[in-house]
């Protein structure tokens, strides 16, 4: 039996992300995990199909990073990196310099993915304006997308109830149009076949704002919290290209895609397209301290330090930037994928996960399937008059029988640690199978 302290009241968190009354009426708690499980306080494992929240791909409580960690915590529990150095923070961002897309060496830290997004955002307008063309001020988005919560990544972001409840946002803002293509593409198996013309849309913007005015380009390559889009085949290719173009910056926001999420170390791998910036967080400590950061690529480091007529080169940073915890467990988390080759497992597992997903097909309620390697999308036709509240009765199901799924919308999201093996991958996928027989 887990020791954890039960709370005697559940009032006083006010929980991300929840409905807190339904929550707190009936609430799943979660007290301890390890390797492909989580334990709720009585000791029943539940199979964690999500890690965690697309975050825990190395699997729970790994020893390495544990012990990292409570190293760190006793040898120099804080020191920030404002004209002061510790040498974790140097050797976190050296480590992460070496396994990013050639070029894209400068490490800035930040503290989660909503972070890494203003970040990235501020270091392209910072670039912009060190390279004398600050009237290159527009930032596009896409519908659908996802940068946290911030206000600059809900502006580029395209989800309207995260948006629509904070006032104007930030301004200068557009949007291209998302991917996802249900009528031609359903069922298809990795990365669709039709919809590479969406990217154009990035010229349209172009001949209503100008490339003159247009700073940078955000997306995920794969959108992950909006219910799970797979970029059509050559689509970033083109956005890239489009991108050299007009002169416009390309940000990768692979704070899902990235440390081998779809069996390459990043998604700028797997497609071969380079942007200008690759936003992290979530994996890069295997969650186990939260920590994210925005790599940028020589070129817009040495611009803005080269033009900078004031001593401090970037007027950004947290107090916890390089964070000495989280950096011991970053790097703890790249060693563990070395040493187990985590992202060539994902990528050998890729195909058999595909299967077991696409099995699917035909099952009730289910309209759609999409993935790429170790993520999973199972869309569901939305029940009349009550959309969402099929996939959460999935959720509830599955978690009733011992395996944890994410749902958001209609869309059942999966994302299990690249540690998963192939009698885990068929008990999540039977899970679902279940409950799908079960739920009206
Ligand atoms: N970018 C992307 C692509 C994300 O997926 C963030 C930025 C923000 O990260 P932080 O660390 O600030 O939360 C995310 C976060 C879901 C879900 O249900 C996904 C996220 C967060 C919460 C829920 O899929 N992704």
């Amino acid at each position: 039996m887990s020791d954890v302290p039960r709370p005697n009241s559940l009032d006083a968190f006010w929980m991300p992300f929840t409905p807190n009354r339904a929550f707190k009426a009936d609430p799943q708690m979660l007290a301890r995990a390890e390797g492909m499980y989580y334990y709720t306080p009585q000791g029943r494992p539940i199979l964690d199909g999500t890690s965690g929240l697309w975050c825990v791909a190395g699997g729970h409580a790994r020893p390495r990073i544990v012990e990292a960690i409570r190293h760190a915590a006793g040898e120099l529990d804080f020191a920030h990196s404002f004209n002061l150095g510790h040498p974790l923070a140097f050797e976190f961002a050296a480590r992460l310099a070496g396994i990013l897309p050639q070029g894209l060496d400068r490490i800035v830290f930040t503290n989660s993915g909503s972070e890494s997004c203003d970040t990235a955002l501020k270091i392209a307008l910072a670039y912009q304006k060190a390279r004398g063309k600050p009237g290159k001020f527009r930032l596009i988005g896409r519908e659908r997308g996802y940068h946290g919560v911030n206000f600059g990544g809900i502006s580029v972001g395209g989800i309207a109830r995260n948006r629509m409840t904070f006032g104007p946002l930030v301004g200068g803002v557009d949007h291209l149009p998302h991917t996802l293509d249900i009528t031609r593409n359903a069922f298809c198996r990795g990365q669709p076949e039709h919809g590479v013309e969406y990217a154009d849309a990035l010229e349209r913007l172009v001949l209503l704002h100008d490339a003159s005015t247009i700073a940078a380009v955000i997306v995920e390559p794969v959108a992950g919290a909006t219910g799970v889009i797979v970029p059509p085949k050559g689509y970033l290719e083109r956005l890239r290209a489009l991108c050299t173009k007009h002169d416009i910056l390309l940000i990768f926001d692979e704070v899902i895609t990235g440390f081998g999420r779809l069996g390459a170390p990043f998604a700028a791998d797997l497609f071969g397209v380079k942007p200008d910036l690759i936003m992290m967080a979530k994996a890069i400590t295997n969650a186990a301290v939260p920590m994210g950061a925005v790599a940028a690529s020589r070129e817009i480091y040495d611009t803005i330090v080269e033009a900078s007529d004031v001593p401090i080169e970037l007027f950004h940073g947290y107090t916890s930037s390089g964070h000495p915890l989280a950096c011991a467990a970053g790097i703890a988390t790249l060693d563990t994928f070395h040493e187990e080759g985590l992202f060539d497992r994902a990528r050998k597992l890729a195909p058999y996960w595909e299967n077991a997903l696409h099995g699917l097909k035909g099952a009730r309620h289910v309209i759609d399937i999409r993935n790429l390697g170790l993520i999973g999308g199972i869309e569901l036709e939305p029940r009349a008059g009550a959309p969402t509240q099929r996939a959460l009765e999935v959720f509830r199901d599955c978690f009733d029988n011992g395996v944890l799924v994410r749902v958001t919308g209609d869309v059942i999201a999966l994302s299990p640690p690249l540690i998963v093996d192939e009698p885990q991958i068929d008990q999540i996928i039977g899970a679902i199978r279940a409950a799908l027989g079960r739920i009206a």
